[in-house]
């Protein structure tokens, strides 16, 4: 576990598996434009909030490259889900622009939902083929611009799912935030 503190605001890398954040207010779906259940985040989202996720998102479909919606949590141990359509990397480019807005989109709406924590996965870096390095400096450089200037989150945790890829966004977060 990797954590930094800025301007009394934290952000945290960790292992884990992003259904299981029983502690924060909101976790983020690395969603289709459909917000249908499918592979990774998006399936084990799905399954572990139930039935009526689905049904909720159903009128919100489809959602836009970048966008970010909200619904309720149903079964998972959270108050929100963030919805985000990532980029498939090398086809929707520019893709470190899209991925950008998704982080930068997701942020803004917990914030106007006064939502003061959240959990991301690496969006779009699973079956949408980001290289994970990539990905990785995008969502640190995102969330090191905008997570100052918001009035309510003061908490984001990067959920990884394994040990590389917690090593590599710890290591972009420290970069980041070293900057900023
Ligand atoms: N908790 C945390 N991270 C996870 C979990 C989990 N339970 N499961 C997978 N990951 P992906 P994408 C990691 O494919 O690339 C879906 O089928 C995974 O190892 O979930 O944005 C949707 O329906 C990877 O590092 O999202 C979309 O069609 C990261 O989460 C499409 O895939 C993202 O992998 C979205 O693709």
């Amino acid at each position: 576990m990797a954590q930094v503190e800025l301007n009394g605001k934290t952000v945290e890398c960790v292992r884990g598996d992003i259904t299981r954040q029983d502690d924060l207010e909101a976790v983020v779906n690395a969603a289709n434009a459909q917000l249908m259940s499918g592979g990774g985040v998006a399936g084990a989202l799905h399954a572990a909030a139930g039935p009526g996720l689905a049904e909720e998102c159903r009128p919100m479909a489809p959602i836009r490259l970048g966008e970010a919606v909200i619904s309720g949590a149903h079964n998972l141990p959270n108050q929100y889900i963030v919805h985000c359509l990532g980029p498939v990397y090398g086809v929707d480019e520019p893709s470190n622009h899209w991925l950008a807005e998704c982080y930068r989109n997701a942020l803004e709406l917990a914030d106007s939902k006064t939502i003061e924590s959240i959990a991301f996965p690496a969006i779009s870096a699973g079956a949408f083929g980001y290289p994970v390095e990539g990905a990785a400096e995008v969502a640190m450089a995102t969330v090191s611009q905008v997570l100052p200037r918001l009035g309510s989150v003061r908490y984001v945790r990067f959920v990884l799912f394994s040990d590389a890829d917690e090593a590599v966004f710890s290591r972009a977060m420290e970069s980041a935030f070293a900057k900023a």
